[in-house]
């Protein structure tokens, strides 16, 4: 299937790869881009050298274009932003905030810039600082999240910018696709179902709590704290959003998040680990490796479309 985004970065397929923190590791990036999608090292809170590695190991394992997803508010965005404008690959997202001032580097070096964005006022400021396309990311996505849909962000950003746009949250097969192409997509962006790809690091444990997941096991932590993450519940999350409703402080609320994301894809801990996932997580139902993803919601959208 062509489209602009096809086009901008030269892919096969328009499906590009969620910059999960922890998850999106070269093995996955690599897997994906193999596979024709767009695959993508998540930065998140890593050291900037590590990004380094990451980009060499994933052209290593193959000559697709691949890309970085870069946290923004990882105190060391600013040296990842310069380590991927030294690296020349071929694309950036942007996640968790206002990456403005890194987009004239990023063009420079011949990159294609596409920022995350939850809001149509984001995307619009976006296209201004001159975005090749945007990720429309709607509230049923895993992680940190906005606050529109994912039903109702896509067409008011699709109408408010003419850069093309990318949606994201809660899609994980061809009928999603589908219907994000119905609102005005060109490509979606997805996360949950690539965390229990065979290619994906995640611990197994993990994997597990994905596939058994049921359509209500989809939590929000944080939301007293502007920093609301998406997640699939658990004990951490129970004792969280205690500790939430009483009121304690944010620091207390950090000492249980503070590396909770690493002991769940790593150390396999789904009983205090933070289990990030989308809502969709219901509807993964399987290890599959990224070839056959790919190739399956490309089938069931081509079908329908
Ligand atoms: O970034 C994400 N999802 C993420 S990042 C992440 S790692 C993390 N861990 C703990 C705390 C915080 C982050 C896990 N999941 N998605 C993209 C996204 N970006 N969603 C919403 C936004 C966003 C929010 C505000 C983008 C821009 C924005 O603008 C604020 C501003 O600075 O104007």
């Amino acid at each position: 299937m062509k489209t602009e985004i096809t086009e901008l970065l030269g892919i096969r397929h328009p499906i590009i790869q969620g910059g999960m923190a922890w998850v999106a590791e070269y093995h996955l990036a690599a897997a994906v881009s193999d596979a024709g999608g767009l695959g993508l090292i998540g930065a998140a809170s890593a050291p900037p050298e590590v990004v380094r590695e990451q980009i060499h190991k994933v052209r290593e394992l193959t000559d697709k274009p691949f890309g970085v997803n870069v946290m923004l508010m990882n105190p060391n965005a600013p040296e990842v932003a310069k380590i991927v404008a030294e690296e020349k690959i071929a694309a950036v997202t942007t996640g968790a905030g206002n990456p403005t001032a890194y987009i004239e580097m990023w063009k420079s070096a011949g990159i294609k810039v596409i920022p995350v964005v939850a809001s149509v006022a984001m995307a619009r400021m976006m296209e201004k600082a001159g975005a090749d396309a945007v990720v429309a990311e709607g509230t049923e996505s895993g992680g940190h999240i906005g606050s529109a849909t994912t039903m109702t962000l896509v067409p008011q950003v699709a109408d408010a910018v003419n850069i093309p746009v990318i949606a994201a949250g809660g899609i994980a097969d061809g009928r999603g696709f589908a219907a994000a192409m119905m609102l005005g997509a060109k490509a979606v962006q997805i996360g949950t179902r690539f965390i229990v790809a065979k290619e994906s690091i995640v611990h197994e444990n993990y994997k597990e709590r994905v596939i058994k997941a049921k359509d209500i096991d989809s939590e929000v932590t944080g939301r007293s704290t502007g920093h609301p993450i998406r997640v699939l519940r658990n004990k951490m999350t129970r004792e969280y959003l205690k500790m939430e409703a009483d009121g304690v402080s944010l620091e207390e609320l950090e000492v249980l998040t503070l590396g909770s994301l690493r002991k769940a894809v790593i150390e396999g801990d789904v009983v205090n680990g933070s289990l990030m996932a989308g809502q969709i997580a219901g509807l993964v139902k399987e290890e599959q490796s990224c070839k056959e993803i790919i190739e399956d919601i490309m089938r069931e959208a081509e079908k329908l479309l």
